[in-house]
């Protein structure tokens, strides 16, 4: 195959040196240049960590994991936090021992946790005082005692009993640094993180990211970008969740490589958002598209309340060109990207041009990135040239290995060449530019949010009055999406939709409830072979 061929379509940038060193040194390869500035801040409490302290803090913390817990390589540690000044710490320190991160997501029930630190194997937990008693039940799930240490967020919060103070294992008093034991032959392509998605299909499973493919994806998106608009004198309002790959790579880590200041909050709120554009000067904002609607709605906000902010860029889900315009309109001074991408590519995976007005694309491939456009009866995997939709199909560093302990799924989201199959369906114009049309896999995003819809499922076959269930995602004009459930019953029960969704909304987070209503059937339609048919359901039942 070659690009000359119109089979695929390189990056327009020139390529990227892999950095091929443990991420954590990737990420403070620079930071003597800027140590004695902020490199994280919390919006709420004001309590902060320069980039020296934050180094210590980490070093320290890994000391400790491997000398006070015997944690070390292979080991998994999950990390169960909101965004605080802390959560690089976690990260970052959990790294340099040697370890690899799970990160779960704050807001979900002990269930939901459970699963995730029995999948990933997680031996050490890092939350907060107010988590402490979700992550206890969880634990408790999973039937094993996990060591939980948390983070308090002010000197009232009481240390719960049973847990571990963050602090102290972070102090930088006593430490002995050279306790610290380098991972015997540890490489690059180890695995760093484990974050989980549902992919093309089913469950979610653990996507394993290598310290490269983290690192490779903040270099092909730094090499993307003019540096005169990024580099130390920025603050990016920490709003995304740093548990998502999003937050994680594109906010957290490679912002504080590049010496920017995060001003963290743990969840959004319409005031703490804005003092992280006013006071705190926020001047990159990485945000999903219901913040940018928010921001187009709020009659605080506008150009003159965020008055340093000049680069906005938006990713996880899709926003129309009728809505980028409208926000043009009222920040007049910011430049407005979209970036694409998705958690098995670490993440970034296109990315808006400089100059670029097309708003309804999401932009061209960043340095060392591959794609090709399959079509979508499937019988021929050889890309095809611009303007004709099919799968998008990504190739570069930043594409994981694969799904841990699942080789049916790798099977089928790899084509022959490591060609990672998105589920989604895209074509590219003459320039470069690419567009996503629709998505083909199952996935339901709900405010840039998976929801995958297997796991609601699994959630709704439990009840006993459901013989059957399947969900599909319907349009939400704040949410994106909303997830939908058609129902059988048993034989002979009666139930109403609102308790449907009651059973439901108490099982899982609060963004995968069933916001788009129940609808009861005789029968959900399916292929011979048993496989739910879920473009038949969205087209009969979305109205
Ligand atoms: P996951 N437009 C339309 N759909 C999108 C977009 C976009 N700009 N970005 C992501 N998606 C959908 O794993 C698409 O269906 O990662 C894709 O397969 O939670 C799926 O979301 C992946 O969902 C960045 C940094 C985007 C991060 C990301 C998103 C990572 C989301 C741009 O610069």
């Amino acid at each position: 195959y070659s690009p000359e061929d119109g089979y695929y379509k390189t990056s327009p940038f020139d390529p990227v040196t892999v950095p091929n060193v443990p991420l954590h040194e990737y990420v403070w390869r620079d930071f003597k240049k800027w140590e004695r500035r902020t490199a994280a801040v919390c919006v709420i409490t004001d309590r902060q960590y320069t980039f020296a302290q934050m180094r210590d803090a980490c070093a320290a913390f890994a000391v400790r994991l491997q000398t006070k817990f015997n944690l070390h390589k292979p080991d998994v540690l999950a990390i169960c936090l909101p965004n605080l000044p802390e959560y690089p710490i976690a990260t970052l320190g959990a790294i340099e021992a040697g370890l690899t991160v799970t990160t779960v997501n704050p807001v979900y029930t002990p269930d939901e946790i459970a699963r995730q630190l029995t999948f990933s194997g997680a031996k050490f937990l890092v939350g907060t005082v107010s988590g402490f008693a979700t992550l206890s039940q969880a634990s408790k799930l999973v039937g094993r005692q996990i060591p939980i240490a948390v983070v308090r967020t002010s000197a009232e919060e009481v240390l719960p009993e049973g847990a571990i103070d963050f602090s102290e294992l972070t102090s930088t008093q006593n430490v002995r640094y050279d306790d610290l034991k380098v991972p015997k032959e540890a490489s690059a392509e180890d695995m760093v993180f484990l974050p989980f998605s549902s992919g093309t299909t089913g469950l979610p499973k653990g996507v394993m990211l290598s310290h490269n493919n983290i690192s490779s994806n903040c270099e092909q998106v730094q090499a993307s970008l003019p540096m005169d608009l990024l580099g130390p004198q920025n603050t990016l309002p920490g709003v995304l969740p740093f548990f998502h790959i999003y937050g994680l790579t594109v906010v957290m880590l490679s912002k504080l490589g590049q010496g920017c200041r995060l001003a963290t909050m743990p969840c959004f709120k319409p005031d703490d958002f804005m003092r992280s554009l006013d006071k705190y000067q926020g001047s990159i904002l990485n945000l999903v598209p219901p913040i940018a609607l928010f921001m187009i709605n709020h009659p605080k906000l506008s150009q003159e309340t965020a008055p340093h902010l000049k680069v906005v860029m938006s990713g996880a889900a899709p926003i129309g060109q009728h809505d980028v315009e409208r926000f043009l309109n009222k920040f007049p001074n910011t430049v407005f990207k979209q970036g694409y991408g998705m958690t098995e590519a670490s993440p970034v995976v296109l990315l808006t041009p400089e100059g670029n007005k097309v708003y309804a694309s999401t932009g061209v491939l960043p340095a060392s990135t591959e794609a090709k456009i399959v079509p979508l009866d499937g019988n021929d995997v050889k890309g095809v040239g611009p303007r004709t939709t099919g799968e998008l199909c990504v190739r570069g560093p930043q594409v994981m290995a694969g799904y841990l302990n699942n080789d049916e799924a790798n099977q089928v989201t790899f084509y022959p060449g490591n060609w990672l199959r998105s589920g989604d369906v895209a074509f590219y114009d003459e320039d470069g530019l690419f567009y996503i049309t629709d998505r083909m896999k199952e996935l339901i995003k709900v405010k840039g949010f998976q929801v995958p819809p297997a796991e609601l499922e699994a959630v709704l076959r439990d009840h006993p009055k459901i013989l059957e269930a399947a969900v599909f995602g319907i349009p939400h004009e704040l949410n994106g999406e909303a997830p939908r459930a058609i129902v059988v019953l048993r034989p002979g029960e009666k139930a109403s939709a609102e308790e449907i969704s009651a059973y439901v909304a108490e099982r899982v987070a609060h963004y995968k409830k069933l916001e788009g209503g129940v609808i009861f059937v005789d029968e959900v339609p399916k292929n011979p072979t048993g496989k739910i048919l879920r473009r038949e359901l969205k087209e009969k039942f979305s109205d």
